[in-house]
């Protein structure tokens, strides 16, 4: 057989183990797995490792943030920088505008996608609000045009959802079968710390953190988990930054709650002392939940380490700093309330956990795939993406373990105007991105079309 591509003398991460095989590429799909194939293409990776592309799960693009704040990334940039960085899949959120249903943000954010993707991109709902159409009709329609995951907030005024409105929502995902995902913060404790840390003039971008303390999130992540037990959902608690609320969804598991577990690099590389430079610097790692502690993150990375985390995602949630429409907005230097909420990650997810987990010896390449691509694909129902198999979309990236350079934001492709990881040394970057067998960028640099396309989802799986 013939092959449009043929990738050659890597090492290949396949789900079964690591194999020195030939991946041939017809039509955009893996069609052979094997030695000695021929194609119209071959690409000789000698010296590389061939990995699924990423797939970041948790992103935020061009989404309605407050007035007069903008986000740095809209879907060009955001996909050219998660190609940059070995993903071939995001996953951002439609978050309805106020007065807009959620059926008309779904149009709305496949608008603004529509032509300028380098990656594919699979749509999550947010669900702000529990009126009749939402549930009655909207989330019924999407989850059967394959959006079958939504996230559900318990903070932020104007988003969060009460107990009783979280079990509403959990109703329709059972009934839907579609995957509940939780933000796990105590709205009601973080404001009665933020108004009183405000009242003693305590107004600093450190405060954020200092206000969002690790019961805040454990607290959440016990109540989430055990609304979820009473729904009888699988859920999915996001942006996991803690080793109490590890505790939280373990211990959820032994009672045989079907719980997936997210974090992400902000948790195993940042504290809450990078929110403590001197002036507003502190705000370029402003982020929720906050990072912690050095021991918080030795307890997040011995969950990797033991598999207790399903996903490593980005959580990219970008805002320039020096910008009156970014992290500089009106009134954030007067208090960390008001400075907007969130990093950029996209590009540096996978060089950190490549980095940190597998070059320092701490995870396998095999875990490495799971979680930051073959996971996501199987827990959201990518039915086509996630594997190095035969079937799947060819969605590869080519890794140079041995490359050893440090992130810099003159070298990233975001929209934002700062890193929060400048300087950090990495060993280990993507230096091909292949999409569908299309290369889309190689050696750091896009090249290509914007061929990226909205991929709909099968039912998600439901067993942990
Ligand atoms: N939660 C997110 O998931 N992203 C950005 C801000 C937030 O609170
Ligand atoms: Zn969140
Ligand atoms: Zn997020």
């Amino acid at each position: 057989m013939t092959h449009d591509l043929v990738i050659t003398g890597a090492q290949v991460v396949c789900p079964g183990g690591i194999s020195a095989c030939d991946i041939g590429i017809a039509h955009g799909r893996i069609v052979t797995l094997g030695n000695g194939l021929t194609g119209a293409e071959v690409i000789d990776a000698t010296g590389l490792i061939a990995m699924p592309g990423g797939i970041d799960s948790h992103v935020h693009i061009a989404q309605p943030s407050g007035p007069g704040v903008e986000m740095a990334d809209d879907f060009a940039s955001a996909t050219r920088s998660a190609a940059c960085g070995g993903n071939t899949t995001i996953m951002p959120f439609c978050l309805p505008e106020d007065g807009q249903t959620l059926r008309e943000a779904v149009v709305a954010y496949n608008a603004k996608a529509e032509g300028q993707c380098l990656t594919d991109v699979s749509f999550h709902l947010i669900v702000k609000s529990v009126d009749s159409v939402t549930l009655g009709q909207d989330l019924p329609a999407l989850i059967g045009q394959g959006l079958t995951s939504f996230k559900v907030f318990m903070t932020y005024q104007g988003m969060r959802l009460t107990d009783g409105e979280i079990l509403q929502v959990m109703d329709v995902a059972r009934e839907q079968g579609a995957l509940t995902m939780v933000h796990a913060e105590n709205e009601d404790a973080i404001e009665f710390l933020r108004d009183k840390a405000e009242r003693d003039g305590r107004t600093q971008p450190v405060h954020h953190a200092r206000t969002r303390p690790v019961p805040v999130e454990r607290e959440a992540t016990h109540r989430a988990t055990t609304l979820a037990e009473i729904a009888d959902v699988p859920v999915m608690i996001v942006h996991v930054s803690n080793g109490a609320a590890l505790e939280e969804i373990q211990r959820a598991k032994s009672r045989g709650v079907r719980v997936f577990a997210e974090t992400c690099p902000q948790y195993i590389t940042l504290t809450a002392d990078n929110l403590d430079k001197a002036g507003f610097e502190g705000a370029k790692w402003v982020c929720s939940p906050p990072p912690r502690d050095m021991e918080e993150q030795a307890a997040i990375w011995a969950g990797i380490e033991q598999g207790a985390f399903d996903v490593f995602s980005s959580d990219h949630c970008p805002f320039r700093f020096a910008d009156p429409a970014g992290k500089d907005a009106p009134g954030a230097r007067a208090s960390f309330r008001n400075i907007p909420n969130g990093i950029p990650g996209v590009e540096t997810r996978l060089p950190i956990l490549f980095s940190e987990g597998v070059s320092k010896g701490r995870i396998s390449l095999e875990t490495f795939a799971q979680i930051t691509a073959t996971n996501h694909a199987r827990i959201y129902g990518l039915e086509h993406k996630g594997s190095i198999m035969v079937g799947k979309d060819a969605d590869i990236v080519l890794w140079d373990p041995a490359l050893t350079r440090p992130i810099k934001q003159d070298a990233l492709h975001h929209g934002s105007d700062y890193t929060p990881w400048e300087g950090f040394e990495v060993t280990g970057w993507p230096v091909r991105t292949i999409l569908r067998g299309r290369t889309v960028v190689k050696d750091n640099t896009p090249v290509g079309e914007a061929i990226g396309t909205h991929v709909a989802r099968a039912k998600p799986e439901v067993t942990p």
